[in-house]
């Protein structure tokens, strides 16, 4: 009988089948999404299946220069620059006092990152990101501090209009003015993006407005390496989403990370992390939605979260491919 998992296996193996730079693993092993899955180089993985654009992005830029980098900087702000986009970039939901601010962050697999946290005004906080990392000893920048390097780097500001859907939700939530920070899957689509070349080098990015109403000056796990992004060429990449808070608790990505380190797959890292964080968090699991996706450098992949509705595209040389990642509970919400 042909399963879903089938399917799907076999439609992205037999698309691929013939194309270089693809490494299949035993049949045994292929199990689809589960503990591990099929390897490929290149890969990007991105958060939501919002990122298919993104993700198409990102391997247009990675054939035309060759560089992850670059690749997974402009995948993302394919997303920042995208006006029907509630969460990531200036056109997002604003915080409880209509502002809309931003966090973003960027890794390579050799260590070198950087971040930018609750900065307004700028289209491409991952781009103002690079720029902390390759232009200052730094590795984040907050704020108004934030926003002066971005002019100092002649990066032009956005007028601080809301777009009208996010005014009117925003006006919506003013009369209703109840401040309980939940994300569920109408409140998602933080990008987070890890990509590996053909040699195996990595990079990741993450951006976000972060969660809808927050109090001003709140920052999520986004801009946080180690919590929202975390990648190490000499193991793999991992990227979160969700709520910010749970992620920081468990320095997640890190975490990920440092399992597939331990010998786990990318899968069974997230599937870990996850049971963690359920752990760390359990008295308001159920209002809280949180997932990781992950890398290794083998070009396996893997994704997790704590309740279902979270989604991830997949992006090699067969094409892209949404998946909907399984989670530690199994009923909707
Ligand atoms: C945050 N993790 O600011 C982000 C929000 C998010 O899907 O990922 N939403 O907490």
């Amino acid at each position: 009988m042909t399963t879903r998992r089938n399917f799907l296996r076999n439609s992205l193996l037999s698309s691929t089948a013939l194309l270089p730079g693809i490494l299949k693993k035993g049949a045994d092993q292929l199990s689809y999404g589960f503990k591990t899955t099929e390897a490929y180089k290149p890969l990007f993985v991105s958060t939501w299946n919002y990122g298919i654009n993104a993700n198409t992005r990102a391997w247009e830029v990675l054939q035309k220069t060759g560089s992850i980098l670059d690749a997974v900087e402009e995948g993302v702000k394919v997303s920042e620059a995208d006006p029907a986009s509630r969460t990531v970039g200036i056109y997002g939901y604003p915080d409880r006092e209509g502002i809309v601010t931003l966090d973003a962050s960027i890794m390579k697999g050799d260590g070198d990152c950087g971040s930018v946290c609750f900065v307004r005004q700028v289209k491409h906080p991952v781009t103002l990101a690079r720029k902390v990392m390759e232009k200052t000893p730094h590795v984040m920048l907050a704020g108004e501090g934030a926003r002066q390097f971005a002019i100092a780097e002649g990066m032009p500001m956005e007028e601080e209009v809301l777009h009208p859907e996010s005014r009117k939700a925003y006006e919506k939530w003013l009369k209703e003015a109840e401040y309980r920070p939940v994300i569920n899957i109408e409140n998602h689509d933080t990008i987070g993006m890890i990509g590996v070349d053909q040699n195996g080098t990595m990079a990741g990015t993450c951006t976000t407005s972060g969660l809808a109403y927050k109090m001003h000056g709140r920052v999520g796990d986004s801009p946080i390496i180690g919590a929202g992004l975390y990648v190490d060429n000499e193991v793999g990449a991992a990227t979160a989403t969700g709520m910010g808070e749970t992620i920081i608790k468990i320095c997640g990505s890190f975490l990920v990370v440092e399992l597939m380190r331990q010998g786990r797959s990318p899968q069974e890292a997230c599937e870990e992390a996850i049971s963690r964080l359920i752990k760390k968090n359990e008295e308001n699991i159920e209002d809280m939605q949180a997932g990781f996706i992950a890398i290794n450098k083998e070009g396996e992949y893997g994704g997790y979260a704590v309740h279902p509705g979270f989604n991830f595209i997949i992006h090699h040389a067969g094409g892209s491919k949404n998946i909907d990642a399984k989670s530690h509970f199994n009923t909707s919400r």
